[in-house]
């Protein structure tokens, strides 16, 4: 049925070819071959082994691609709100007329209220031409465009940032070199199945893995040493290994003396974390600290890899600076086989060249909502972008807004909500569900059928519990539908990608939305995504279309390294890190020059907060699986097979303890309301600790306030996003923090 659908409308194409792609499903992006029959229609999808990282690897969302693209729930046409909002009445409209009132009402609005009162937000990596939202925000003047960057990757950038001066710090794993892998809190198997293989290929030559993770993952499975700390924990843990190696002097003393700031500082703060004291906050035993930070600081080069644990809120920025120090201090930095501390490929433009954040002016820039508190988004974003262009080849704005300088939701949605400390009067918003996405999801449907909120306009796939919600939705073109160039200036490869067909129906691209819409803002936007793909490629002498056909169809990620070791063309002197002391800041001067500490710690607060008298259990929130990308998927008959129901992992023991068994119903209650998942039995996981995830049934009811089980099987819909309780600085939030009971429940209501 869903064949026949596309096939009706497809057609421009006749000869049976095979187009090169990328797939999108997730941010690993394998290579993917993809065969059409002679209408166009894609038939056939299988790994591309010529690509340089996945080399024919396909997961299953991967196999499944052709499906996804298929899928008869697929939105076509552009809808307006017909009923009340939330109710599910609809009519189709044009996209001239869908276009022509949005950007009428959002001028009007930026005429009586500021371009601040219009606010932006996009979820993660879903194509590459995601993100250009914030150029058309920066033109527009509004400085609230954010999204998943302060939880997602955005705590590890910022530590980075703070530290290096730029970053990622990524691992680099040489099999044969590497001689540690420290994953932590980082399940690749799932995540990103390339750099697994890559890993296993490590360990087989002899490197030792070592794993910090709640749960029995497989990755644990394969460790040589496995560290299982409670849930939010990691910062007085990763505090725990810097005292083990400073005591034990198994720090770099050449690396350290010369090109670090704040170390008699940092180990008197380490000092503060014996192993008995963090093995009491960590559950973690001292023989088992002692043990990894032995071998990360001994056995070089050792790489390290941090993923999750973004959701801390207070200690997000605690733990990843303090996993900044340990690459630091043991001299692993720019090692081979160590971790690289990559910059932007020299003159090659990026999606945060696409940002084009210098159009913002000044005087918007410090309305950011959030940034008076959270004082890293603007202030210190200013201050780590003028010490960064110093040695990054002068770029204004070397830094993402998405990870560096958003706006801050939990402040973005009570200021829909109450009106302060400004009202913000429309909300649009790509690739990005925000019901089970941000944290406290009632506060997040509060603000969106608030009636201060005049204009709300989703661009997505599917009519999803945030799209019912919307005045308009419109409906984006998938990555089959678009071309690929991927240029983060993030230390990875620059990678090219083949449209494999035209949107169908009237689906438009991201940023064909940006530009449409931009447009009629009045701003410049290049009628092909290409052409502003040429202008980043200029520099390297080549254009999209010339090197998407080239047999090397991608740019090798920047070579440099030691960049802290070559003379400044001016002076002659080395040119430092770009930080404002030139140094590896492991005291963050713009932490101290912000109020804030300097140095990493373990914030008491959050777990202060928690009621575990009531609510004993540490309730995890989900973590990547394989068939399913976040709170996508849940459509796709192949992937849902095995998955059909939403699914909460326990320990037999403490299964046997409620009188529960494997797939029975249980009740999960928290502090703020109660979610119903099937039971998984994970032996090993712990009688402290179960671990739910984010759901809803596409096939469900999705009025509001219904919107498709959302709200009794989504455990998004009741973590915490209290701004007292976000990181201090950055504004990170501690949807990874909370407690919950169980019990046996015989079905869901309804
Ligand atoms: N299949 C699939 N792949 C994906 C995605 C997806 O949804 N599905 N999403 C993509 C995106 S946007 C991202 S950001 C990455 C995320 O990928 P990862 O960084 O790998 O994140 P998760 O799988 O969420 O969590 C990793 C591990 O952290 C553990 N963990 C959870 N809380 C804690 C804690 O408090 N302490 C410690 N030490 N460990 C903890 C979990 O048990 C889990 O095994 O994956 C990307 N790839
Ligand atoms: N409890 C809990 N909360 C989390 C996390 C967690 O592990 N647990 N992880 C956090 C992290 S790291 C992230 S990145 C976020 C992810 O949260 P989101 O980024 O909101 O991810 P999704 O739920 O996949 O929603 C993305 C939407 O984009 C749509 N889409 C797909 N492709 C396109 C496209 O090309 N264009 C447009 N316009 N739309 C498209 C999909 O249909 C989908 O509805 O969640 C965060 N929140
Ligand atoms: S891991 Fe799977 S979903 Fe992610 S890019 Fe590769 S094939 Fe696609
Ligand atoms: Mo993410």
């Amino acid at each position: 049925m869903a064949n026949s659908k596309a096939r009706a409308v497809s057609g421009r194409e006749s000869a049976l070819r095979t187009k090169r792609a990328i797939c999108c499903h997730c941010s690993a992006r394998c290579g993917v071959l993809v065969d059409l029959d002679a209408g166009g229609e894609p038939v056939a999808i299988r790994g591309d082994p010529g690509h340089p990282i996945s080399q024919g690897f396909l997961c299953p969302r991967g196999r499944a691609a052709i499906e996804y693209f298929q899928h008869p729930a697929r939105l076509d046409y552009p809808l307006k709100r017909a009923g009340a909002r939330g109710e599910g009445r609809w009519q189709r409209v044009s996209w001239d007329e869908a276009l022509d009132d949005i950007a009428a009402r959002l001028l009007a609005i930026r005429a009586e209220a500021g371009a601040e009162a219009v606010a932006y937000l996009c979820g993660t990596f879903h194509g590459a031409d995601g993100n250009f939202g914030y150029r058309l925000m920066h033109h527009f003047g509004s400085p609230n465009s954010s999204g998943i960057g302060p939880i997602c990757a955005g705590p590890r950038l910022m530590a980075d940032a703070l530290t290096f001066g730029y970053g990622p710090t990524a691992p680099e794993i040489v099999p044969g070199t590497t001689r540690v892998v420290l994953l932590w809190a980082y399940h690749p198997s799932a995540s990103g199945p390339p750099g697994w293989s890559r890993i296993l290929a490590a360990q087989r030559a002899g490197a030792r893995l070592i794993v910090v993770d709640p749960r029995p993952t497989t990755e644990a499975r394969y460790a040589d040493l496995w560290l299982r700390p409670r849930p939010g924990s990691d910062a007085a843990l990763a505090l725990g290994l810097l005292h083990v190696l400073l005591a034990e002097e198994l720090w770099d003393r050449a690396f350290v003396e010369r090109w670090t700031h704040g170390f008699d500082a940092l180990r008197a703060r380490a000092a503060e974390y014996p192993p008995e004291q963090v093995a009491a906050l960590t559950g973690v035993p001292p023989d088992q600290i002692l043990r990894a930070a032995r071998w990360y600081a001994a056995l070089a080069p050792a790489a390290l890899a941090s993923g999750a644990p973004n959701g801390l809120g207070r200690n997000a920025l605690n733990f990843e600076r303090a996993l900044c120090c340990l690459i630091a201090l043991t001299g692993n930095l720019d090692r081979p086989g160590g971790n690289r501390l990559a910059g932007p490929h020299p003159g090659v433009g990026n999606k945060t060249t696409g940002e084009d954040y210098a159009a913002l002016p000044p005087a918007q820039r410090a309305k950011r909502l959030g940034a008076e508190r959270f004082r890293l988004l603007h202030e210190g974003f200013e201050r780590l972008s003028a010490a960064a262009a110093r040695v990054w080849h002068g770029i204004a704005y070397p830094y993402s807004v998405q990870f560096w300088a958003a706006a801050h939701p939990p402040t973005l949605f009570r200021a829909i909500r109450t009106g302060q400390p400004y009202p913000v009067r429309a909300l649009w918003v790509q690739h990005n569900n925000l019901l089970g996405c941000y944290s406290n999801s009632q506060e997040v449907y509060a603000a969106l059928v608030s009636p201060n909120l005049e204009l709300f306009v989703v661009h997505d796939l599917w009519l999803t519990p945030t799209a019912m919600l919307a005045d308009y939705v419109l409906p984006a073109a998938s990555w089959l539908e678009k071309p690929f160039l991927w240029s983060t200036g993030r230390g990875d490869p620059v990678l090219t990608g083949e449209q494999v067909t035209m949107p169908r129906h009237e689906r438009r691209s991201d940023y064909e939305l940006c530009r449409d819409l931009g447009r009629r803002l009045g701003q410049q936007w290049p009628e092909r995504v290409e052409e502003v793909w040429d202008q980043w490629l200029a520099g390297a002498e080549t254009t999209f279309d010339a090197l998407v056909r080239a047999p090397q169809w991608w740019l090798p990620a920047p070579s440099e390294r030691r960049r802290h070791e070559q003379p400044d063309p001016g002076t002659g002197a080395p040119l430092g890190f770009g930080t404002p002391t030139g140094k590896v800041e492991l005291a963050s001067t713009v932490l101290a020059e912000l109020g804030y500490d300097p140095l990493p710690a373990h914030d008491p607060a959050l777990d202060a907060a928690l009621d575990r008298a009531r609510y004993p259990l540490w309730l995890m929130v989900g973590g990547t699986r394989i068939d399913a990308l976040h709170q996508d998927h849940r459509q796709i008959a192949s992937l849902r097979r095995r998955h059909p129901d939403p699914q909460v992992e326990i320990d037999p023991r403490l299964a046997a303890a409620h009188g529960i068994a494997e797939g029975d119903w249980v009740r999960i209650e928290t502090p703020r309301g109660t979610i119903y998942q099937r039971a998984r039995l994970v032996p090993d996981l712990g009688t402290d600790v179960v671990n739910a995830e984010r759901w809803w049934y596409p096939e469900r009811e999705g009025r509001a306030p219904t919107l498709y089980g959302f709200w009794e099987s989504n455990v998004s819909a009741y973590t915490e996003d209290d701004p007292a309780l976000c990181d201090p600085a950055y504004g990170a939030w501690p949807f990874r923090v909370a407690v919950c009971r169980i019990a046996r429940a015989d079905a869901p209501p309804g």
